[in-house]
């Protein structure tokens, strides 16, 4: 049996929607934000007790991109990985990595300048140039998608669905848009298929990412 640790409505919106999409069968570990000690098996799972992190067995992964890379070979019947050794698996790769290395940390200086410094001014000068950083990058995932309805070969895949979430986060700011009709577009498809859709209703959130109830994790209070 898989296992899943989540918080509901964070980065493991991403792993968790895989699974759906994958006809997987796992359960969850919800952790609790403020107390990651006591979700049994986390540590274990992932030291660094930052979620998504996934075990199966003796497998134990972390990191939102290993895990999707992990889930689209583990599942090759659900056709989330194009074939090895194929332009497209290339494209998946690539697509996946840029997510994780580019996307999803282009997002840390907007939403947790914290984790740089302590300086309120400094933290508003990384908010500007993330912005700055951000709509680059949705001009680079919007040519590529002005010229392929999905990232990685000619069906949707695991990157579609790590490029959903970071885009449907910009949803938070009225400011911020990622690309432009393309990547809208996109977001359409992904957010109607019928994994996606489940996994919003398990993570409580709306087809903007806003959480129906922010005052709940996994169902459960936050305090
Ligand atoms: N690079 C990690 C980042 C995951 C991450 O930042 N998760 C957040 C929740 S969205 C978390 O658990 N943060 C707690 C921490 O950083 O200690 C990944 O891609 O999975």
């Amino acid at each position: 049996m898989i296992t899943l640790f989540q918080i509901t409505g964070s980065s493991s919106f991403a792993a968790r929607a895989a699974l759906e999409c994958a006809g997987a069968d796992y359960e969850v570990v919800d952790v609790h934000p403020r107390r990651r000690d006591e979700a049994p098996g986390f540590a274990e799972a992932n030291p660094l007790q930052r979620v998504p992190a996934l075990r199966e067995g003796d497998v134990r992964l972390a990191e939102t991109g290993a895990i999707l890379l992990w889930i689209g070979d583990r599942f090759p019947e659900a056709g989330l990985a194009p074939a090895i050794g194929t332009t497209a698996r290339a494209d998946h790769y690539r697509w996946v990595t840029w997510c994780a290395n580019t996307l999803h940390v282009g997002w840390w200086p907007i939403m947790a300048g914290f984790y740089f410094t302590n300086n309120e001014s400094a933290q508003e000068s990384l908010e500007v140039r993330g912005r700055e950083n951000m709509d680059r990058h949705g001009r680079h995932l919007e040519a590529w998608l002005s010229d392929h309805e999905w990232l990685a070969g000619d069906s949707f895949g695991v990157s579609d669905i790590y490029a959903y979430m970071l885009v449907g986060w910009a949803n938070y700011y009225d400011d911020i848009t990622l690309g432009g009709p393309a990547v809208a577009g996109h977001y359409e498809r992904v957010g109607a298929i019928p994994g996606i859709v489940r996994t919003r209703e398990l993570d409580d959130l709306d087809d903007r990412f806003m959480r129906y109830h922010p005052e709940l994790r996994g169902g459960k209070p936050l305090d």
